[in-house]
C-alpha cells in the first residue's frame, strides 16, 4: 500500500502496520516494506556511505508537501529552548579539568545552541511522530547494522529541536553517543552549515594534533561540509567525527531535530548534564542518579 495520509494512522481496517509512515516519502524510501528488495536497496546504500565516512544523508526523506509542516511545527517550539551561552570544549569535560599545556581539550569554545526538550514536543509534532514509529526506528537500527534501537527513557533528551540563532553556532564537539539521527527543519538564510571531520579519532587514538588544528582554523584539510536541506535524514558517527554546526548567518534560527537512540535500553543522563542542556530535571534524573547503574549519557 502507498502511504498517503500524513500521520500514521490505523486505516480503516485497523492494520497499523499498513498505515503511512509519517511523512515519510515512501516512494523513495519504501519503510513501509520492511525487508523487501527496495528496503534493502536503501539500506545497503546508507550503510556503504556510513561505513566510507560515518555520515549518510538520505536526501528528500520527507515527502516535499510536509516541509511546511516540518518547519511550521519548529518555529511554533522553538520559543520554548532553554536558551544559555555556555563556555565548553570539545570534549565536553570540565574546563578545568588537568590536561597538557598543548591539549585540545584546554581550547574554550562558545556554546550558543539551544535545545526544545522532548516533553514539549507534541505527540502529533511530525518529528515526535517519526520518532517513535517502529518502521523507523527499525530501517534506521538496520542502517547502522545494529540488531535493535531503543528509544531514551530520558524523558527530556530522546527527542530534541536543537535551535541555533543567527550569530551563533554549536561549536566543534564529539558525541558521546556513538550515532545520531537528524533532520534540519528550518534552513538558516545563511551560515549554518554541518562541517565534520570524518573519523579524526578512533578507539585507539585520540589524534590530538589532528583536533587541535582544526580547533585553531588550521585544519582545513581535515573538514567536510554537507549540503544539508530541511527534510533530508542525516545518519552520523559523532564519536569519532569532530563536527559543528557553524555560526548562523542572515535573520532566521537553523532548526534541527534530533532523535537520539540507543541500542541499549533505558537510558537517562545524570541530573547534572541534563541541567546544563535542559535548565532543569524531572523526578526520573534524581532517581536514576540515585540508583546508578543504570545507563547514564556519560
Ligand atoms: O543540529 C545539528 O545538526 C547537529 C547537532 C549535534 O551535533 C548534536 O546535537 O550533537
Ligand atoms: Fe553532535
Amino acid at each position: 500500500m502507498v502511504a498517503v495520509g500524513g500521520w500514521a494512522d490505523a486505516g480503516e481496517t485497523g492494520e497499523v502496520a499498513a498505515g503511512a509512515v509519517p511523512g515519510v516519502d515512501v516512494e523513495r524510501y519504501p519503510l513501509d516494506e520492511p525487508g523487501g528488495e527496495r528496503w534493502m536497496d536503501a539500506v545497503r546504500g546508507a550503510r556503504a556511505e556510513l561505513a566510507a565516512d560515518g555520515c549518510c544523508v538520505l536526501r528528500g526523506f520527507i515527502r516535499p508537501e510536509l516541509l511546511g509542516t516540518l518547519r511550521i511545527e519548529g518555529v511554533a517550539l522553538a520559543p520554548q529552548a532553554y536558551y544559555t551561552v555556555q563556555d565548553v570544549n570539545a570534549y565536553n569535560i570540565p574546563l578545568d579539568a588537568d590536561l597538557p599545556a598543548d591539549h585540545p581539550g584546554r581550547i574554550v569554545l562558545r556554546r550558543g545552541n539551544a535545545f526544545v526538550a522532548r516533553d514539549l514536543i507534541p505527540r502529533e509534532a511530525l518529528i515526535h511522530q517519526l520518532y517513535t514509529d517502529t518502521r523507523f526506528q527499525r530501517f534506521v537500527a538496520e542502517c547502522f547494522d545494529l540488531p535493535e534501537l531503543h528509544e531514551y527513557t530520558d524523558p527530556l533528551a530522546g527527542l530534541c529541536l536543537n535551535v541555533v540563532a543567527p550569530g551563533n553556532s554549536h561549536p566543534w564537539h564529539f558525541d558521546t553517543n556513538e550515532f545520531t539521527v537528524s533532520m534540519l527543519t528550518q534552513e538558516p538564510e545563511s551560515g549554518g552549515v554541518f562541517e565534520y571531520c570524518p573519523n579524526i579519532r578512533s578507539r585507539t587514538a585520540e589524534n590530538l594534533a589532528d583536533v587541535r588544528a582544526v580547533l585553531t582554523g588550521e585544519g582545513e584539510e581535515f573538514i567536510r561540509r554537507l549540503e544539508l536541506r530541511p527534510g533530508d535524514l542525516q545518519l552520523f558517527q559523532g564519536r569519532f567525527s569532530l563536527h559543528r554546526v557553524a555560526p548562523v548567518g542572515g535573520t532566521l534560527p537553523r532548526h534541527s531535530a534530533i532523535f537520539a537512540y540507543s541500542d541499549t535500553p533505558g537510558l537517562i543522563g545524570t541530573a547534572e548534564r541534563t541541567r546544563q542542556l535542559f535548565g532543569r530535571v524531572l523526578p526520573d534524573h534524581l532517581a536514576a542518579g540515585e540508583v546508578r547503574g543504570d545507563r547514564l549519557l556519560d
